[in-house]
């Protein structure tokens, strides 16, 4: 079956994970319901995502129905759902507070980033932004008063809505929802978006990549600290980079220290945050392409394609080697950085 839709709307997010959770394979195809409207639309003339394209090649749509054909699927070996009556009204609650809160903070962005600024309504804004808040503090209070699962393996749809909602709030409106307010979700955050499902569909353009496909050699993925690692330098890479969130990365990936040896960055964590929080600010829409990832040892070495659309030199190509420690942080950091040249000697390309 294939998958239509960008990570960055929580709804596709939730599915992908979900989906690899049921152990279901699935294609994925990161259209845009405004980029790419045409291009959807004859997939689903409705353009909505996400869209399912099942094997026989009827087209659902709508996460929560999607996600109910899945589970139907994965019949009886998972499910994401419990069957317990207690258990299965906290879980209810807790995703339409989780899918309440996507649905504000989608009504936010696209009041913001489609309606003309003159004609944007403030008390509707006011109004949505309240909702928001007050689905995000009964979540905080659910979770206070009983953890959800975290682990491998019994991670449940509450749990995947939840981190997804928050995740996609802290990405679009971080500055409605100051983090800082809600800890107990941070924490969780934190954990849900280390796992392996969750770094396999990051928030943003980027497309699935399905790590079971790439076995490690002599070992599952998941187990394999090699492929933890090459894991969490590309999800380090992409939040402080594409996602333009250095400090949130740095909380995430970073171990005890971040020694630095880039000579344009000064040494440890504070001074990484501070000058990535400035290229954000100076070089909006930059990005980062891996092209490669090879891990030996404690080390990760990333094959990159930089694009800096706002700097006179648009393309660079670029090798960062991370080190890790034995929990898979990172604490020290190469980089040898160059300018992709109009000319070439080859036809070949850098990468
Ligand atoms: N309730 C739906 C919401 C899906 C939704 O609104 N998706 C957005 C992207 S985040 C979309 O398709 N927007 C385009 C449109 O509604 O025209 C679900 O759970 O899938």
């Amino acid at each position: 079956m294939q998958l239509i839709g960008m990570l960055d709307s929580p709804y596709v997010r939730r599915v992908a994970i979900s989906l690899q959770l049921l152990g279901l394979p699935f294609e994925h195809q990161s259209l845009s319901v405004f980029r790419t409207f045409d291009q959807f639309r004859l997939i689903n003339p409705l353009v909505k995502a996400p869209t399912l394209v099942c094997d026989d090649g009827t087209v659902l749509m709508d996460s929560t129905l999607i996600l109910e054909y899945a589970q139907a699927l994965a019949k009886p070996h998972r499910s994401l759902m419990p069957t317990a009556i207690p258990e299965l009204q906290r879980s209810l609650r807790i995703i339409g507070l989780a899918l309440t809160a996507c649905e504000k903070s989608v009504q936010i962005v696209y009041e913001r980033n489609l309606r003309p600024l003159e004609k944007q309504h403030a008390p509707w804004l006011t109004r949505v932004t309240g909702q928001l808040l007050a689905a995000f503090a009964a979540l905080e209070t659910e979770l206070q008063a009983k953890p959800l699962a975290l682990e491998r393996g019994s991670m449940d749809q509450a749990g995947v809505s939840l981190a997804v909602a928050w995740q996609f709030a802290q990405q679009m409106v971080p500055e409605l929802v100051p983090a800082t307010n809600f800890p107990t979700l941070l924490a969780f955050s934190a954990v849900a978006e280390n796992l392996p499902e969750f770094v396999a569909a990051p928030h943003g353009d980027s497309t699935f990549h399905d790590p079971s496909a790439e076995p490690a050699a002599g070992g599952t993925p998941s187990a394999d600290p090699l492929e933890r690692n090459k894991r969490n330098a590309m999800a380090f890479y992409e939040l402080m980079f594409n996602d333009c969130q250095p400090a949130q990365a740095i909380a995430r990936y970073a171990g005890a220290r971040y020694t630095q040896h880039n000579p344009h960055v000064a040494d440890g964590k504070q001074a990484f945050i501070d000058y990535f929080e400035r290229m954000a600010r100076d070089y909006p829409g930059k990005r980062v392409h891996f092209k490669r990832a090879v891990a030996q040892g404690n080390l990760v070495v990333l094959h990159c394609h930089q694009k800096w659309p706002t700097d006179a030199n648009q393309d660079w190509a670029g090798i960062d080697i991370f080190a890790f420690d034995d929990d898979g942080k990172i604490v020290e950091h190469w980089d040898v950085l160059q300018v992709v040249p109009a000319q070439s000697a080859h036809t070949n390309g850098m990468f």
